[in-house]
């Protein structure tokens, strides 16, 4: 096991990584922006290394910075968390070339799963079910016309280069489909320097449905069931559960063993998760794969009683799994967590940064707050505006959803604006707790 590690990340997830370190009796290295400085995860280190200026290019992002740093300290490792440079190919390179363990997966398979057309056609490849539609990249107009009318409109064309939701456009006539082929491509060009793109048949309201995976480096592969996502304003997610309440113990199995192996066709190592679109006849399919641990994790950690973190530095330290996929239950229950964001709802959720000049966190059973904000605290502009995960546990969705209305009440913040107020008129509404709804919920129940 690792001796010292480095976090290459800031906020919540950078005080979540520590905690599992400190836990494990591995030393922590910290690097923050002068933004930062007040930070919980900058002072909870043993040790924190200044890495620039509060912009995210200069600091967060900055790749010789941020080596540097490890190099200084004797890390032998490093933990990207999410965002910055979880995903990035080359800084796993770059880490592995200099003798650092970059936790996560191989760099070779990060750059095949951010290739979400690549990927695709990987997975169709292995079996696993994906969205009728182009085999591959489209190259031009006819070849699209001719696709959309055998898989049938409305279509949707996504940049190869895309993802999470960023670089897509929806056509429902083929008069419709010339300016969405070439607006999308020239988007992606622009903003992914990356013109292709791929065309799927659109699928009205579906349910944002997300596998957790994981696997050692000696190819053993497990699921840690299933997260419902579909609780998301403009592909930011807001509120998120598990298990999902319209899948039955059959279809988890069932979607779980999917995962696994399109896990396995990737030669996966690692924390992962498998997005699966499910129509509203209850079919499954492939959307994309995210090769970094999750905002919404913890989730998963509630249901399944497991440390994910932990995992991860107990997998990239070399050690075997200790248990098999017949070992993981559900023995949880439920779980729900809210996305606590400094931001005001009755304004278009703008960003809200600024001094924290009040805050009570909730407690009492089944609450777990995640969170690098106190009181006097100052939220810096210059991130995302996400403070706190706010997650409830109980035996049952009811129970669950009646705790989170209890400890969104109990959280008080002041200061700054929060989303507590819209999650706690989502937690009492008939359409949520009904748990059927789908990727359309928060565009209707914000009109
Ligand atoms: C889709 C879709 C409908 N049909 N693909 C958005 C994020 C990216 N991961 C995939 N996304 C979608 N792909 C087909 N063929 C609808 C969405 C979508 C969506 C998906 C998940 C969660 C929220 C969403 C909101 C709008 C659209």
């Amino acid at each position: 096991m690792f001796n010292k590690i480095l976090i290459a990340n800031r906020g919540e997830i950078a005080l979540r990584i520590i905690r599992a370190c400190k836990e494990m009796g591995i030393k922590t290295v910290a690097v923050y922006s002068t933004a930062d400085e007040d930070s919980l995860h900058t002072w909870f280190a043993d040790e924190a290394v200044c890495i620039g200026p509060p912009q995210s290019a200069d600091s967060y992002l900055n790749v010789a910075r941020i080596i540097s740093a490890a190099e200084i300290t004797d890390a032998e490792a490093i933990h990207p968390g999410y965002g910055f440079l979880a995903e990035n190919a080359e800084f796993a390179e770059l880490c592995n070339s200099c003798k650092i363990k970059f936790i996560g997966p191989r760099p070779d398979v990060i750059t095949r799963m951010g290739d979400k057309a690549i990927a695709k056609k990987t997975m169709r490849d292995a079996g696993v079910p994906v969205v009728p539609g182009s085999k591959e990249e489209i190259t031009d107009i006819e070849e699209a016309r001719a696709i959309a009318e055998e898989i049938g409109y409305p279509v949707i064309i996504k940049a190869s280069a895309g993802g999470g939701g960023r670089g897509m456009r929806i056509a429902s006539t083929p008069l419709a489909l010339s300016t969405a082929f070439s607006m999308a491509s020239s988007e992606a060009e622009k903003a992914f320097g990356n013109p292709g793109v791929y065309m799927e048949r659109y699928i009205n309201n579906p349910k944002h449905i997300e596998v957790q995976i994981f696997a050692d480096e000696f190819g053993h592969v497990v699921h840690f069931g299933e997260r419902d996502c579909s609780i998301q304003r403009r592909h930011q997610k807001l509120i998120e559960e598990s298990p999902c309440s319209v899948i039955t113990p059959e279809e988890r199995k069932k979607l779980g063993d999917i995962a696994v192996r399109a896990a396995e066709a990737v030669g996966y190592t690692n924390a992962g998760t498998i997005e699966f679109l499910r129509d509203e006849q209850g079919n499954f399919f492939f959307m994309e794969m995210n090769t970094r641990i999750q905002v919404e994790h913890p989730v998963t950690e509630l249901v399944t009683l497991t440390d994910l973190v932990k995992l991860q530095l107990e997998v990239a330290g070399g050690l075997p799994f200790k248990f098999s996929q017949k070992d993981i239950e559900f023995k949880g229950g439920h779980a729900i967590e809210c996305r606590i964001n400094a931001e005001n709802p009755d304004k278009g959720f703008i960003p809200s940064p600024g001094k924290i000049t009040t805050w009570h966190a909730p407690g009492g059973n089944g609450v777990r707050v995640d969170s690098h904000c106190y009181e006097e605290y100052v939220i810096p502009p210059y991130y995302d505006s996400m403070i706190a995960k706010l997650l409830t546990r109980a035996a049952t969705r009811d129970e669950c959803i009646a705790r989170m209305e209890r400890a969104l009440q109990e959280f008080i913040i002041e200061g700054v604006k929060t989303t507590i107020p819209f999650q706690l008129k989502v937690m009492r509404s008939k359409e949520f707790r009904s748990g059927t709804f789908g990727t359309g919920f928060l565009e209707d129940f914000l009109a």
